[in-house]
């Protein structure tokens, strides 16, 4: 059973799976911050997200950690706000409950006179969240009830959970051309698992759509639907000090694997639609 509460100020809902399974979702930025897969008994199990102990938890303010949603500009690619405009945003739930064997869950944020401001456009977002079993879906829907078409580009912004960094091993992004962030400049990785060796933020653009994380004994299989490019993305250690709302060390327990539509934007027709989705799935 689904139920309406409250995160540190912030109005949220708690998804709860008939077997257990459980995620938290604040309508603030409709902002996924917890995950916790079906266990024995009934129970949920370890969590999965990342959330800084210095997260912020304000309107206005962006939360570091769990799942971001970043629309209609990603990162400062563009004149808006670092990562756009609904990550900040009050979202409406507009529909919770269980579907077979899930809990759902569906925000929904629409353009109004303050999104209007910073950028002229008519734009319709859900976010439908669904836990279940050893898995979390995020689907983000975005239509364009306009006369004019829409361009955005946009990210499911996960921050996963990390016992062992030195250790972790991101598998599937081997020989593939990515842009490298930290250097400005385009390359390719080399044959082998990502390990995480200080900095690292790139934008992959024809990664494969499944990914698996080995962190210590845990496996997650990351995988996306929709979304072109796969972001990863780690402070490291310099970075890290210097972001008010991560430890210093907090750089040592987190790993970003985002789903998003970074390098080309997607361009809507008047009343067009367009869907990309992320997956994660433990043990997978
Ligand atoms: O997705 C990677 C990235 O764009 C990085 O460049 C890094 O700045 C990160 O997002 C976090 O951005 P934020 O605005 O949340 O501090």
């Amino acid at each position: 059973m689904n139920a309406r509460d409250d995160f540190h100020g912030l109005p949220a809902i708690a998804l709860r799976a008939p077997d257990g399974a459980s995620a938290r979702v604040t309508l603030h930025g409709a902002h996924v911050l917890s995950w916790q897969p079906a266990a024995a008994g009934g129970q949920a199990g370890e969590e999965q997200m990342f959330l800084s102990p210095r997260a912020l938890f304000a309107e206005a303010q962006p939360i570091r950690g769990g799942v971001p949603v970043v629309f209609p500009q990603f990162s400062g690619r563009g004149p808006l706000p670092k990562h756009g405009l609904v990550r900040t945003r009050a979202w409406q739930l507009r529909h919770s409950g269980v579907d077979g064997s899930d809990a759902v869950a569906r925000l929904v944020l629409e353009d109004d006179a303050r999104t209007r401001a910073a950028w002229p456009h008519a734009f319709a977002l859900e976010l439908e969240v669904r836990v279940g079993g050893d898995s979390l879906s995020m689907a983000l829907s975005v239509r364009n009830p306009g006369a004019s078409p829409l361009s955005f580009t946009a990210a499911l912004h996960t921050y996963l959970r990390v016992d062992d960094l030195e250790r972790l091993r991101l598998q599937g992004l081997e020989n593939q051309p990515y842009w490298d962030a930290v250097r400005d400049l385009e390359t390719r990785q080399d044959g082998q698992p990502l390990s995480i060796l200080g900095e690292v933020d790139r934008v992959y653009g024809s990664a494969p759509p499944v990914l698996s994380l080995q962190d210590g004994s845990r496996r997650l299989s990351v995988a996306q639907q929709g979304f072109v490019d796969t972001v990863v993305w780690n402070p490291g250690p310099q970075k890290c000090a210097a972001l008010a709302d991560m430890e210093p060390h907090g750089y040592r327990q987190m790993l970003c694997v985002e789903a998003g539509q970074v390098a080309r934007p997607v361009v809507l027709p008047p009343q067009g639609s367009w869907r990309g989705s992320q997956k994660l799935t433990l043990g997978a």
